[in-house]
């Protein structure tokens, strides 16, 4: 490791760590749902009764409390599968396209312990549900949350013990309309054209390019924790020579008095620091440092925190242990570089959807683990979670695996003027709370995106982004963070906050249709323009072209693979010059094709993707391989060639 100037290390570690009690702010914590000695999970996925309220009003279920009764005793129900988006799951076109209130409807038995145990927790947790989310146990409503793509939880112990001899039914009714207020935006129409329109008849205007996906998302579970727990853990990291720091703080809820033991094991379980503290700095001598995919030949290191608990609350004494991933790494950006661990990092990667046939925004291990591996496949070392938080379990990958991740909320498309508003802004507040709590101890997370390509040049965008930007750098001042612009560089109106300027473009595609020849000079200009004006580091976060798998011409023309292809290479060219001197990373649209609305310019969706939606690559697939594995030789730290193993086991299929 490289040793730095003691005085100037040393300097940077007590200003990191003097704002460490900002990260702090949120009180109540939303750790992952672990098992460990003292903690059980029980996963409720598989399938669940459903029905949607088609009523005209789409109130009839609200004004007949189906939450009161069994679902099937309210109406037809299907069978609907959890985690998946309902839309694709039938052959009911109507239902695909259904915006209102669906029903979920699940009885779970709980194990009798948990029920006779007045000292355990028994916890309700929502992986994600979009949009707007009520939930009843046995008819009595528990918890209602806003925001399709976050988690949300609730203690239902009290509930399920006062008739422990009826099944625990779980009732959530999920409702994804969108108004100017809600994170992604939306408005809805109702048309008054008889002539056209039959009575009742709305339009749901969306102002973002993927397909609105609704129902439970991801997994739904139960967790159990002892009355007095641990309820919040927050970890800050880096190193000064070859010393790893952690300072790290632990929260508890349910006792006044306890005692803490904090416990940092390495990845062979020896414990390496401790603590008996609930906060401190954890010591490492040695230290792995976690570094990204590609940057290093041991990628990804994670050390394990074991937080141990012994609490009473007068009564009764309570044990409770959490173990939490730690990666230990520094993130810093200067005018032209972005530093991981104090060397420059470059972000070659890609921009994502969670989205895939049938299952449309539904949680899918098989598929998160063939993306890392298309992901890998590649010499990808990074990605945007374009347009809204991914599942915990993709930055739990990202950790392992090393990809680095730009974390983005759900802002995407604030295009009316409307949704610059009070309600809009508070209500994005609160969802980067709850994001920087979720995701606040990720390693692979360097930095955070407010928005994507909102309309920055309205003047209210000043004070929104101000604001917006000022309160996620106070709730983690240790990471950068950002919004994704398409806006010209003179007329943005957010620019001055952001610590990284991230810029989509798609010269020769929305801009000069079919004129290939002009990419060069208009992105050049592109970069100048905005380095010009603000001297910060530049990463084109977006660019890219619709093709169609198999549609070929030559000489190019749009929509085929050979055009997309040019559109790349013609970026590549200027990207190489301008990573000498500030851009620092770019990251293709889109790694996989993905659904969106029905429109005149999206052919069964949007076929920007390297790779199909069914995950096969385009020839364009190719043609980034082989330029980040050549990256990676140049920026990384290693010499690797791309591996192409060869099958020596073939199945044959015998005819006779
Ligand atoms: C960008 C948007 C992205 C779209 C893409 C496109 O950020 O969501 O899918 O354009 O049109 O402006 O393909």
């Amino acid at each position: 490791m490289e040793v730095r100037a003691a005085g100037l290390g040393m300097l940077r570690v007590v200003c990191l760590f003097a704002v460490f009690d900002a990260v702090c702010l949120l009180d109540s914590g939303m750790l992952f749902p672990r098992e460990s000695p003292s903690r059980e999970v029980k996963e409720l996925n598989g399938l669940w009764d459903f029905r949607a309220d088609d009523s005209t009003n789409r109130n009839q279920s609200f004004e007949r409390a189906w939450y009161k009764k069994r679902l099937a005793e309210t109406g037809p129900v299907i069978d609907m599968p959890v985690p998946a988006s309902y839309n694709d799951i039938t052959q009911d076109a109507a239902l695909r396209d259904f915006i209102g209130w669906v029903w979920y409807e699940r009885e779970v038995v709980v194990p009798a312990r948990w029920i006779s145990d007045e000292g355990t927790r028994v916890v309700l947790r929502v992986g994600s549900a979009h949009y707007f989310s009520i939930v009843w146990v046995n008819g009595v409503k528990v918890t209602q949350h806003a925001g399709g793509h976050l988690p949300f939880e609730v203690e239902i112990g009290s509930l399920i013990r006062k008739d422990p001899t009826t099944p625990c039914r779980i009732t959530i009714a999920v409702n994804n309309t969108l108004n100017l207020d809600t994170l992604p935006p939306g408005k809805i129409q109702y048309m008054e054209d008889r002539t056209k329109y039959p009575e009742g008849f709305f339009v749901q205007y969306i102002y973002f390019d993927f397909f609105n996906y609704a129902g439970i998302h991801r997994p739904v579970l139960l967790y159990t924790t002892p009355k007095a727990y641990v309820d919040d853990i927050t970890v800050v990291t880096d190193f000064l020579d070859n010393a790893g720091l952690v300072k790290y703080k632990v929260s508890v809820q349910g006792a006044a008095t306890g005692t803490i033991s904090v416990t940092l094991k390495d990845k062979d379980g020896r414990s390496v620091a401790s603590s008996s503290k609930p906060s401190g700095v954890l010591k490492v001598e040695d230290v792995n440092l976690w570094w990204p995919y590609l940057m290093h030949e041991n990628p990804g290191y994670l050390y394990s925190m074991e937080v141990h608990l012994m609490a009473t609350d007068g009564r009764s004494t309570y044990e409770d242990m959490y173990t939490l991933p730690v990666g230990i790494r520094s993130v810093a950006v200067t005018s032209t570089q972005f530093l991981i661990n104090d060397k420059p990092f470059y972000f070659h990667g890609v921009n994502k959807h969670e989205d895939s046939d049938i299952r449309g925004k539904g949680f899918d291990w098989s598929l998160i683990v063939k993306d890392f591996n298309l992901l890998k496949w590649m010499g990808a070392n990074s990605f945007r979670t374009s347009h809204y938080p991914y599942a915990e379990e993709i930055l739990q990958m990202c950790d392992r695996h090393g990809i680095v991740v730009i974390d983005e909320c759900p802002g995407v498309g604030i295009k009316d003027i409307r949704s610059f508003g009070n309600a809009s802004l508070a209500h994005h507040l609160d969802v980067m709370d709850e994001l920087v709590r979720r995701d606040k101890n990720h390693p692979s997370v360097v930095m955070w995106s407010v928005a994507n390509e909102p309309a920055s040049e309205m003047p209210p965008a000043e004070f929104y982004f101000e604001t917006l930007i000022k309160h996620t750098k106070d709730l983690d001042p240790t990471r950068p963070v950002t919004y994704i612009t398409d806006s010209n560089y003179a007329r943005d109106k957010g620019a001055p906050f952001v610590d990284v300027i991230c810029v989509n473009s798609y010269f020769s595609w929305y801009h000069d249709s079919g004129h290939l020849e002009l990419i060069p000079l208009q992105l050049n200009n592109q970069f100048e323009n905005w380095y010009g004006k603000y001297k910060k580091p530049i990463i084109q976060s977006e660019y890219g072209a619709d093709a169609v798998p198999g549609l070929h011409s030559d000489p190019p023309v749009m929509f085929t693979e050979e055009y997309q292809n040019i559109v790349l290479q013609s970026y590549h060219s200027v990207f190489d010059q301008k990573r000498k001197q500030y851009v620092i990373g770019e990251l293709i649209w889109n790694f996989a094709d993905f659904m969106t609305v029905q429109g005149l310019t999206r052919v069964v969706g949007n076929k920007k993707g390297v790779f199909t939606r069914q995950r096969q690559p385009k020839r364009a697939a190719f043609i980034l391989k082989e330029r980040y594995w050549r990256l990676a030789n140049e920026t990384g730290r290693l010499g690797l060639p791309p591996s192409n193993h060869q099958s020596h086991c073939v199945q044959i299929m015998k005819n006779d």
